[in-house]
């Protein structure tokens, strides 16, 4: 079994950090849970344009306020506690932090490896991708 502690991940190679969110990666694909698992902090007043092309995500809100607009309909959705939003057509999207810093709870299938960051188009690249 594993048991970890997301403070075990701050400040190691997991703590992913850009402009506008940081992500702590507890569970990779060396895990081999067939997923990757994060707790995400999204920066208050940020814009992150997202397309995970590769992967499929899901997202649970747990403490913060923001906004997410899907692109192919305009739609925005309101993200508040307890909000869950999952990416089942690889929706490219706009992720916007609100006035608190908006906490999220992310799960990745097929796994991150630990280091992606978004490209310019919003993308992680598949692991085989990875030079
Ligand atoms: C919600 C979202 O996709 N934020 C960007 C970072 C991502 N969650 C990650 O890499 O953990």
């Amino acid at each position: 079994m594993i048991v970890r502690n997301v403070k075990d991940v701050i400040g190691t190679e997991h703590e992913v950090r850009t402009e506008t969110w940081l992500s702590r990666r507890v569970l990779l694909k060396n895990d081999g849970m067939g997923f990757s698992f994060h707790e995400t902090i999204i920066f208050p007043g940020t814009e992150t344009h997202i397309h995970y092309k590769n992967h499929l995500e899901a997202v649970w809100v747990i403490d913060g306020d923001g906004e997410i607009e899907t692109l192919a309909d305009g739609k925005k959705y309101a993200l508040e506690p307890g909000v869950v939003y999952a990416l089942d057509e690889h929706d490219e999207h706009l992720l916007r932090g609100g006035n608190e810093a908006l906490r999220v709870l992310c799960v990745f299938n097929p796994p991150l490896t630990g280091q992606e960051v978004h490209d310019e188009s919003g993308v992680y690249p598949l692991e085989t991708d990875v030079a």
